[in-house]
């Protein structure tokens, strides 16, 4: 039994607020959004970070599901934000890969 939260949602142990899935990507809402929509987008299979994705086919899942995502949220038109934490420098506290999708609100730059 994996250890990993976001692989217990992946299996239903926990069960998030599942907004999207196919076969390689599930979607889910964030616990502690930092903006009116934030989404994470995660691999079903366990990779730690993004250094570890080395699968291309993988990456446009993940990639594109994005736009479906802000399309079924109304976020198309307005914009939205992908955000990658990689690591302790990147900010990354949960170590399954994810991405995270933020809208519904002017985003800032740079980032903190
Ligand atoms: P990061 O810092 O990039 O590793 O982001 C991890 C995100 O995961 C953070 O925005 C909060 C979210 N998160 C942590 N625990 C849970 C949880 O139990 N459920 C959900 N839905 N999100 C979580």
């Amino acid at each position: 039994m994996s250890t990993c939260l976001f692989c217990k949602m992946v299996s239903g142990e926990i069960q998030p607020d599942i907004v999207y899935q196919n076969d390689f990507v599930l979607a889910f809402n964030d616990i502690n959004p930092k903006a009116p929509v934030h989404v994470l987008i995660i691999p079903k299979q366990h990779i730690e970070t993004l250094n570890e994705l080395t699968d291309a086919g993988l990456a446009g899942q993940l990639f594109s599901a994005a736009p479906i995502i802000a399309k079924q949220l109304g976020l198309s038109e307005n914009g939205y934000r992908l955000v990658v934490n990689c690591n302790k420098h990147g900010g990354q506290e949960v170590y399954h890969l994810h991405i995270h999708l933020l809208g519904g609100r002017q985003m800032t730059w740079p980032p903190g």
